[in-house]
């Protein structure tokens, strides 16, 4: 079965492909969140909860696999390189009281996935501390016991999590199709950029497709 995608068709294998769903975070999505209060524009990244709810329930149907993540640190911030803690010189950063609890703390409501995509309790959801998926968490372990070669990478944002994860996973072997409805960035032209940039070059991270033709060829 082949998606139509760029910068060719991706060969999907639906049974060794897992749908990987990345920081779709109440602070990073939701008015009045640590991403808005910062300045974002948080509409840019909503737009892509309507296909990745229609994804999902595809996903889900189909009998095939899913995994969410959520950035975030521990209650104690032993694992937030201090690096990143200052990072931005911002008045609030990382670890601090937020708008929807401590920021980008677990536990916090602000760290848990939106209600439109909240995992079913049969779905992993990894805890990362850092941008990519892979890095410091045991991502790789289950894709690798669950026998997945193949990830379809959505949410937040483009240029950040999702091509960190993406570049990773190509490391690690696997074959990654990234629907561009259904990854947001704050910004417009990291959006095009963060998806030229995985399909250039003959797919050098990855494929590019939407979401419309993938849920053709899951049907
Ligand atoms: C950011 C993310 N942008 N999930 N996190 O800090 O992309």
């Amino acid at each position: 079965m082949t998606i139509d995608a760029e910068p060719y068709a991706f060969e999907f294998e639906p049974t060794k492909c897992a749908l990987l769903i990345i920081d779709m975070q109440r602070d990073f999505l939701e008015p009045g969140g640590f991403g808005e209060m910062l300045g974002n524009d948080v509409s840019q990244l909503r737009r892509t909860i309507a296909p990745n709810q229609r994804l999902l329930a595809a996903w889900r149907a189909a009998g095939l696999q899913v995994l969410h993540t959520r950035e975030g640190h521990r209650p104690d911030l032993t694992d937030l390189p201090p690096a990143k803690k200052i990072r931005g010189r911002s008045a609030t950063c990382i670890g601090d009281a937020g708008p929807m609890g401590r920021i980008l703390v677990r536990g916090e409501a602000g760290h848990d996935i939106i209600a439109e995509l909240y995992p079913l309790p049969t779905e992993p959801v990894i805890d990362k501390p850092g941008k990519g998926a892979f890095f410091a968490t045991d991502l790789h372990a289950i894709l690798q016991n669950r026998g997945i070669t193949q990830l379809v990478v959505t949410g937040v944002t483009t240029e950040v999590c999702v091509n960190t994860t993406v570049r990773e996973a190509n490391d690690r072997g696997y074959d990654c199709l990234v629907p561009a409805d259904c990854v947001g960035s704050y910004f417009p032209e990291f959006q095009e950029m963060g998806l030229k940039m995985i399909k250039a070059q003959g797919g050098i991270f990855g494929w590019v497709s939407d979401s419309e033709k993938i849920l053709a060829a899951l049907s």
